[in-house]
């Protein structure tokens, strides 16, 4: 989907961009085939160990992780993108309808940026320990310095619809012509000061499955409880203009559009960059604070 010009004026006037049907089914419907592939022979496998009693085969991709994490919470390990390196997901972060948008934000030179990630954020009741309630940040926070001037944009996908009561994403709108603002590590993970945590009212962004929240670097953002029964499912991702840093020098970056062309990510080098990259980066501090 191209953004028309008011829709890249409000991205440029707010600092965030609330879409539906950015993308198509045929766009998730492979990664969701993938994924639920995985989480079955993971469950296949923790049954084996006695480490669950039900493999809940029948239940819907926004029910099974929830029910088997209740079991066995380790099933939602290995899951992220860089760590199951999926062949689907592969091809989700060069999907042409996703880039078309992009486009509008970063121009015509697009680098995929490795912060991406695949949450499975479960109902609150199975979530004890908040893990997934991600509290009030910049993804400028989870960059090194070096990237502060490039033009990181986070799209956060709705693999599933993404509702206020299943803890879709809230934004501060405007505030992101501040800049950067001093973060530093609460309990719930790096977050904004709350001495710096400008008064503005949060804006709720739902969006449907294939919508997109497009966020600047510099967007304050949260996301809140999952009171519902079901995983609210969703997939963040970034892109920005290639050849400046990434805030990750340690992650592989992948350039995957140049003057409307593809940049094919070939798959098994994808995947290996990104083996290699994890094993030698053990320790290497990401977030700024
Ligand atoms: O999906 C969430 O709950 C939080 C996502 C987020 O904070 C991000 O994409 O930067």
């Amino acid at each position: 989907m191209k953004l028309n010009a008011d829709q890249i004026r409000f991205f440029e006037e707010q600092g965030y961009l609330a879409l539906d049907g950015v993308l198509e089914p045929s766009d998730l419907d492979p990664v969701q085939a993938a994924y639920e592939a995985w989480i079955d022979e993971r469950a296949r496998e923790l049954l084996a160990d006695d480490r669950i009693i039900d493999l809940y085969s029948d239940a819907s991709f926004d029910a099974r992780i929830g029910l088997l994490a209740e079991q066995c919470s380790t099933i939602l390990d290995g899951m992220d993108i860089m760590q199951a390196r999926l062949p689907a997901m592969c091809g989700l972060l060069q999907c042409a309808n996703l880039l078309d948008a992009v486009e509008g934000l970063v121009g015509s030179e697009i680098t995929c940026n490795p912060i991406q990630h695949i949450r499975a954020k479960p109902p609150d009741r199975v979530n004890s320990n908040g893990y997934y309630v991600v509290p009030w940040h910049q993804d400028a926070a989870v960059t090194w310095a070096e990237a502060d001037d490039t033009n990181i944009v986070t799209c956060w996908i709705a693999f599933v619809d993404a509702t206020v009561e299943n803890g879709c994403m809230e934004v501060l709108p405007g505030v992101f012509k501040l800049g950067y603002l001093p973060h530093h590590t609460g309990g719930a993970g790096t977050t904004i000061r709350p001495d710096v945590l400008p008064e503005v009212t949060p804006v709720a962004v739902p969006v449907k499955r294939g919508g997109v929240v497009f966020m600047s670097r510099f967007t304050p953002h949260r996301s809140t409880p999952n009171n519902t029964d079901m995983v609210r499912w969703s997939i963040d991702l970034r892109y920005q203009p290639t050849g400046l840093p990434t805030g990750r020098p340690f992650y592989p970056e992948f350039a995957v559009r140049s003057s409307g062309t593809p940049q094919a990510i070939n798959y098994l080098s994808w995947s290996q960059r990104w083996q290699d990259a994890l094993a030698a980066s053990h320790g290497v501090k990401a977030h700024r604070v």
